[in-house]
């Protein structure tokens, strides 16, 4: 096997024995096989025209499918690529359409980096496009998209015109994204600031994790009445913000903090796990027993709640898992990382603009020197403490905004308030970044200025393959100046991160107060 999409990659070179995530050879060489069956299916449906819905479905599925930490059993998988296999020939795919996996790796190093950067990128977008369409969302100029980027993969081009393609691939991710907050807000409401106790009540509970907030609520309308507790775990913790979700009574809380704890947070549970997405970690003794998977996630042997031909699932097992295993007998503090017992969310675009007067006054006033985005994946390896320094050392007079799961390692403590604002501010999950983005793009309008010029940076963490397409927008959207980290991506040739940080000004994370020094001075 040879695997590099993610962070914690052997060596910061590549997985070619077993991964780090746990993946087997098999299950790589089977992802892999799913990925060429994708660019078949895509290249024969683009012969006959517009990609038509049921295809785009499939192209978007399979990509999530390969996603870091989603799915672990090969004989799932195999199902999957035999369906994208039986599109392909439905479609007329010939013999020139038969790809093996190798084409993936096929090239130099600097194509292998870009057909690789552009790959990853499509898996994380495949991803929210995947959450949009479960609400009844979809784009065909998405799918058109994602369909015409999977056959470029497999395509020569020289390096300007791959740049280019990622460029164009960043607008696209932007698109997918604004569909999905579209998607979450008409369907949940827009979300308003919470504050969310990190208690667990006695008695039985669920703990959900990922990011599927319909999962989230077919579970909510089914613990009703059961007496069953439900608490959110990594970057679940967004839900509370949303009012058509925090009006259940059952959802009482957070249950410990990012993925990448998991092992440790679930050791021993008396409660039920439900996984929706990423990240699935190989799953200890302790408390596999209590594990139940749904949507693309899954594991050998492990229970999998599938959706109905009408999306609906049906949750009782997990709610009689829960009864069963009764829940811990005295309440329970599950804290943040730095001991606090509140986290707050909710701050998503509406919420923060409707501030955005004080923000510009308070700028202007030299009251609010700098705002900070520090956002992004968590992740297992050393290095990431630079996200909490950075955030601890963190002026008084500046604002930190932040989204996804990487914000647990600071988003238990108490920056205190700047103007009536709390200087931190949890911006929701990863394709929260969208909201992100019309934040900046509102205070550019503002004052008048570009987004560069505002007095704002952007800090990211990266792990997994959404990490990389909202990266590559970030890019497309012509924003400079951002640190990357804790180390950078392994596909990335020299000529690759060469070329990005000449053209964007891209830095590498270093020490968290010499680069806070570094942004402060600029
Ligand atoms: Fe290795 Fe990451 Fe690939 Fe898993 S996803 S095999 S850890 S590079
Ligand atoms: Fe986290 Fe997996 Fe990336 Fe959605 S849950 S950000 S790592």
């Amino acid at each position: 096997m040879f695997c590099f999409q993610c962070e914690q990659t052997a060596g910061g070179t590549g997985c070619s024995q077993a991964g780090v995530c746990g993946k087997s050879p098999a299950v790589a060489l089977a992802q892999d096989e799913t990925v060429v069956a994708l660019i078949r299916l895509a290249r024969a449906a683009l012969r006959q025209g517009p990609v038509s819905k049921e295809t785009g479905r499939l192209l978007i599925e399979g990509l999530f499918l390969t996603v870091t930490n989603v799915n672990f059993d090969e004989a799932d998988i195999r199902r999957y690529n035999a369906l994208y296999q039986e599109a392909g020939d439905a479609l007329g795919a010939g013999a020139a359409d038969d790809l093996s996996p190798q084409t993936l790796f096929h090239g130099d190093r600097d194509i292998v980096s870009l057909r690789s950067t552009l790959l990853f990128g499509l898996k994380g977008m495949a991803a929210y496009a995947d959450h949009a369409r479960v609400l009844g969302y979809e784009d065909p100029a998405i799918y058109q998209g994602c369909a015409a980027f999977l056959a470029a993969l497999v395509e020569d081009h020289t390096v300007a015109d791959w740049l280019g393609l990622l460029m164009d691939f960043g607008h696209l991710n932007l698109k997918t994204m604004g569909l999905l907050d579209q998607a979450n807000t008409e369907s949940y409401g827009r979300p308003t600031p919470t504050t969310v106790s990190t208690h667990i009540a006695p008695g039985p509970f669920i703990v959900v994790t990922g990011h599927d907030l319909l999962d989230l609520k077919m579970l909510l309308d089914q613990t009703e009445g059961t007496g069953v507790a439900v608490y959110t775990h990594g970057e679940m913790l967004p839900a509370h913000g949303y009012p058509e979700l925090a009006k259940y009574d059952q959802l009482k809380g957070h249950f410990g903090t990012a993925w990448n704890n998991q092992q440790a947070e679930f050791d021993n549970i008396p409660g039920a796990l439900l996984y929706t997405t990423n990240c699935l970690m190989p799953p200890r003794p302790s408390y596999k027993d209590a594990l139940f998977t749904t949507g693309l996630v899954a594991w050998p042997d492990l229970p999998h709640i599938a959706a109905d031909a009408e999306g609906h699932k049906d949750f009782s097992a997990v709610i009689a898992k829960a009864k069963a295993l009764g829940g811990y007998d005295q309440g329970q503090e599950k804290t943040g990382a730095n001991g606090g017992h509140t986290m707050t969310t909710g701050f998503a675009r509406d919420a923060v603009l409707a501030h955005a007067g004080t923000v510009v006054e308070a700028v202007k006033a030299g009251d609010l020197r700098h705002i900070f985005l520090v956002g992004g994946c968590d992740g297992a390896k050393p290095g990431r403490s630079y996200y909490t320094d950075f955030v601890k050392a963190t002026p008084a007079d500046s604002l930190v905004l932040t989204l996804a799961c990487g914000k647990f390692r600071f988003n238990d403590l108490d920056l205190g308030t700047l103007g009536g604002l709390p200087r931190l501010m949890d911006m929701g999950q990863c394709n929260d970044a969208y909201s992100a983005i019309q934040v900046a793009v509102a205070l550019a309008e503002a004052f008048d200025c570009g987004v560069n010029d505002l007095p704002l940076t952007l800090v990211l963490s990266w792990y997994e393959q959404k990490a990389v397409c909202i990266l590559l927008t970030l890019l497309a959207l012509g924003i400079k100046n951002i640190y990357v980290g804790p180390s950078l991506p392994a596909f990335f040739s020299d000529t690759v991160l060469q070329t990005l940080v000449e053209t964007f000004d891209l830095h590498p994370t270093g020490q968290a107060e010499e680069d806070l020094a570094a942004i402060l001075g600029a």
